[in-house]
Order: C-alpha cells, then structure tokens, then sequence
C-alpha cells in the first residue's frame, strides 16, 4: 500500500531506506488489524492475555525493567536558535541531532515491520484537530495508539486533504538507555525517537506532538496547547459549565477528571471529556474553547480503587492493555489500592515479594479508550470543542498552598500559573518528592523558550473578549502527623462548585495576599464535618512562608533572563510587595 500524497510515501521511503525494515505495513485502523497485531505479541510474549472470563480483551505487556517512564534527561528540542528552545529545555543543533540519530536508525528495522500510522489529534473533523503519521517498529505502540488517538483510514484522508502532517519517527532500538533519545524539531514539525517503548517517550502523538510540537504551533496559530483535564460539572438545575486544570503528571488528573460527587451532592454529576491534554482555540464568541486531542487514557494504575476512582475501575475489566501491572493467582490485573487480593507475579514475572517493593510498578499504566469510561461526554466528540469557564493550576505540595485560591485578573493568574511548583512522582525518571517549578504543569512539554511561553500566555488577555477565571487548587496538603488534610477525590467537587460559583458571580470570598480565597460559609462543607480544625490550616495564609516563596519565584524567573515578559515581572513585584517581600528591580 501506499498513500495519495507523494510527501508521505517520499518520507516513508526514505525511512525505510535509512532503517532497512523486512516489510512496511500501513495501519488502516480496523479491528481485523488489532486483532492481528495482538496474536503476534501474544506468540513474541510482547503481550500476555488476562483472565478472559473476568477481564476479556486485556493485555499485559511488561516492559523493559530500565524503561518504564519518560527520560527528561533524554528528551531535546532541537531549534536553529538554542534560545528559542530556552533554560526550560534540552537544546541540540538541528544538524548535529539529526545527524547522531541517523546513526541509531541505520540498519535499526532489519528483521522487524516498519508500521506506518495516520493519526489524528482531536475530533476527526474538527478545524482544531490537527495530524500526524509515526513510523515505529513496535506493534505494543500502534496497538496503544490505536486506542490514544484517533487512528487509520479517516486520519490518512485528512492527512492526503490536507498535505501537512506532524513527522514522528519512532524505534525500540535496542531498549539500551545509553542509546535512547527523543528529539524534537518545531521548526520542521518532526520528532526522532530512539531505544525506549514506553508511553511518553514512543507513543508520539501523545507528550512529543500534542504537547511539544503543538505548542509550538499553538504560539504561531494563536491558541494553547495544554497539560490539563477537561471536565464538565453539571449542577443540580442541569447547567453543565467547563473546566480545564493543569496538574504535573501522576498528581490525579485522572481521578479529577472522572470524579463521582460526594452523596451530599445529589444531582451533581461531572463528565469527562479528557484526562491529559487540552487544546485551547479562542472561539468565534470571544471565550476559549478546548478539545481533547487524545481518544483514550495512558492513566496511573497504582492508587486506582473503589474509593478513589470507581469510574476507572468500571472502564478497566474489558478491552485494555495494562503495562507493568501485576498480577492476581486468577490471572486478573492488579496494583498496590486495587483491591484486598493478594499479588502473584509482581511487575516483572517475579513471585511476590514484598520485600522487593510494590508488587506494581509505580509508573504502571492502563492504555484504555475513553468511550469505555462510564462518565465520557458525547461532547468530547464535538468538533467545535466546549467553552471553558475557569482554568485551574494546581500541584502537589505538602505546605504553604492553601485548598484553593482564585486569581485577581489574567495576568495574576498567569503569574500563578508560571510559579506553580510541585513534588516530583514517579512518572519521570530521577528523585522522587523533590519540590521543582513546573509552570503550567508544563516543564516536560513546552516545545520553546518559557519567557516566549508566559508572553504567549499574557496575550490571551487581548485575545479573548470573555476570559475564563483562573484558580490555583493544591490537595496535597499534609498537617505535622504527615497526613493529608483534605480528603480529595469525590470530595474535590467541593472546591470544583466554590470555583464555578464564583465564576456565575454567586460565592463569597476574601482577598488576601495571594489572592481571593473562600472563606469556611463559602464552600459547601455538608457532611464533612470531620474536617473541624484542618480547614483553618488548609485556608490560612503564611506571609513569611509567601515572602519566601515569591523570592523563589523571582529567581526563577531570572532563570529566564531578559526575554521574560516585563507584565510577568510587573505582577511579581506587585504580589511580592503584598506580602512583604521588596523583589528587585
Ligand atoms: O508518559 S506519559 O507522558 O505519556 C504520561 C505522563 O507522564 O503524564
Ligand atoms: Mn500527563
């Protein structure tokens, strides 16, 4: 086979010279295809079958014990002019980049399949829907983007429509992390990935496209693209309202994202319409409206309950593909707050051994599509996208961050989002729970300088005739006996209603230092009473803390010199003097 349009068959050509495959296969999508990707794992024991009685469909792939999450350290953008990629990113010349990893390439297909897959980001015919092919030599990675995006035939058709399409070219190599990279190159809209088989760093359409290279494009376009949830919360009356959030991977977007409201909330119900990514496009009525460019969730197993999110559970029992997960004697899929069974074969194949660690892996996944979550919103479909209300940032921070604050203006909120900054999981490579910056939840995954970012951000201030509040959310908060003060999950709905109902002008609140925060009689607190004396800790402000925190802030705005924007610097210093700290000039 081969396409209509010569630059994709011209492209694939050449790759297939350059990576010497025994044989191309071009994905169309079907089920026919899955079908038979899945047996030929299944002979390799690339996959293994789950219990087919109790989850029929269910795949368990175990990765490579030396990748199982992205590689920061690994992962370059690649511009002509290294101050456009900025501090916020690995730089490699353009040539030199290209140039190593020609090497890795050469020769690295023989006695594999080159597969070669169309996809689509977002509504299939959306006008903010935007494509891409991968080349990978990975069947565990077309059958996941079978599932993330939408993939195949149609997407091929608008590819040929349209002529353009994002270039990612992807290889397992030899899985050896002394020969991985992922590369990026914005200006040519192509991304090179070598030696690994995990989520981030080779399924491209997710982290590389959507989020590296669309934000490139977004800045040229004039949209947004994202690191956040989209829900819809639909209230007692009916009305449902938008929100998209910003946390850092593995802090709950998932559990936020299909979140059951507590039993006080009768009549409350919220949607999910995306659970990673969220494409921002000022619409025709002035406001900004999103889309989820995936089809499926790459979601966090470990901590996934009954208790925790019973909308992921019901998604999980059919029809997925569980990586580096464990498993039951029944041969069912299981992960440290599954469920009371006890572990058979931990992560690796092994006999658990508790003594050895988590049964699963940390960074396990579940790759599922989002059709099968009992919350989906039909409007995730929509190809006009839905309008947003509110943006809210948030992260993982055991201190200082109260529950929830609203932002003044834009600009503040902008400034909040820049200076987000949370503990790090397991979803990267490196320490664990080290406090960083991670502006927007978006350190891993702008595609160019952060200063250009925070100006790009600014903008939207002109841009939009109706802009959506910003909030900062934190859930993480611990008291002195190291236990969480707020109870999340269902309970985060909470919080969820305070913010729309200040976005309908109907809740109180207080301005403080920091911002517009609730004060006890503003957040509907019904049936939580056991909260008593966290939620004066949970709202309370600390100046000498914020003092601190600001002048953190500014040098890391430093960190980014002179192209950061002069309103971001005017906003620090207005915020620091508030709390009493004199920033520099
Ligand atoms: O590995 S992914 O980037 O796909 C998931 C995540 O870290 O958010
Ligand atoms: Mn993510």
């Amino acid at each position: 086979m081969s396409s209509k349009l010569a630059a994709l068959n011209h492209w694939v050509s050449e790759v297939s010279q350059l990576t010497q495959p025994d044989q191309i296969h071009w994905c169309d999508g079907s089920i026919v295809e899955r079908d038979a990707l899945v047996e030929l794992m299944l002979e390799r024991g690339e996959l293994l079958a789950l219990n087919p009685e109790t989850h029929p469909d269910c795949y368990l792939h175990r990765s490579h014990p030396g990748d199982v999450a992205r590689v920061e350290h690994l992962t370059f953008v690649c511009t002509a002019d290294q101050a456009d990629a900025g501090p916020n990113n690995n730089w490699m010349a353009p040539d030199q980049a290209r140039a190593s990893m020609d090497g890795l390439f050469t020769g690295c297909m023989r006695g594999r399949t080159l597969y070669v897959i169309p996809y689509c980001m977002g509504p299939i015919h959306s006008p903010y829907a935007r494509c891409g092919v991968e080349i990978t030599d990975s069947p565990y990675v077309v059958a996941n983007m079978r599932i993330m995006t939408r993939m195949g035939a149609d997407a091929l058709a608008r590819i040929e429509r349209e002529g353009r399409f994002v270039r990612g070219l992807h290889s397992i190599g030899e899985l050896d992390p002394e020969r991985r990279f992922i590369m990026h190159f914005p200006e040519e809209l192509s991304i090179l990935s070598y030696g690994s088989g995990y989520g981030g760093n080779a399924l491209l359409g997710k982290k590389c496209h959507a989020l590296r290279i669309a934000s490139w494009q977004a800045r040229n376009e004039g949209w947004l693209a994202e690191h956040m949830l989209i829900v819809g919360i639909q209230n007692p009356q009916g009305e449902t309202h938008y929100v998209a959030a910003a946390f850092p991977s593995a802090c709950g977007k998932t559990n936020l994202a299909m979140l059951i409201p507590p039993v006080t909330h009768a009549g409350w119900k919220v949607w999910t319409i995306g659970d990673d990514i969220c494409w921002l496009h000022p619409g025709p009525d002035g406001r900004l409206w999103a889309i989820n460019p995936e089809s499926g969730f790459f979601g966090v197993a470990p901590g996934t309950g009954r208790n925790t999110n019973p909308n992921a559970l019901d998604m999980l029992d059919r029809d997925a593909i569980f990586t580096n997960v464990a498993v039951t004697a029944e041969n069912g899929p299981w992960w440290e707050g599954k469920s009371d069974e006890t572990p058979h074969k931990d992560w690796q194949g092994r006999d658990f051994d508790p003594g050895r660690g988590p049964a699963a892996h940390p960074n396990s996944r579940f790759t599922v599509s989002m059709r099968q979550c009992p919350s989906f919103s039909a409007e995730a479909d929509n190809p006009a996208g839905v309008p947003i209300s509110a943006l809210i940032f948030g992260g993982r921070r055991e201190s200082l961050v109260p529950l929830v604050f609203e932002a003044l203006d834009w600009n503040h909120g902008v400034l909040v989002g820049a200076s987000m900054a949370s503990e790090t999981t397991a979803a990267a490579t490196g320490a664990v729970g080290v406090v960083r910056r991670d502006s927007m939840a978006m350190k891993p995954f702008c595609g160019y300088n952060f200063a250009d970012y925070f100006s790009h951000w600014l903008s939207f201030g002109d841009r939009l005739e109706h802009l959506p509040k910003i909030f900062h959310v934190n859930w993480f908060r611990k008291g002195p006996d190291g236990k969480f003060l707020w109870p999340g999950f269902g309970d985060n709905l909470r919080v969820l209603q305070w913010i729309l109902e200040r976005c309908a002008g109907r809740a109180g609140a207080v301005e403080t230092p920091i911002g517009l925060l609730p004060r006890r009689e503003d957040l509907d607190l019904r049936g939580l009473e056991s909260l008593n004396g966290s939620l004066d800790a949970l709202l309370a402000i600390d100046p000498a803390g914020w003092r601190n925190e600001w002048a953190d802030v500014g040098n890391y705005l430093d960190s980014f010199g002179a192209r950061v924007p002069d309103a971001l610097r005017a906003e620090h210093a207005r915020v620091s003097a508030l709390v009493g700290h004199v920033a520099p000039a």
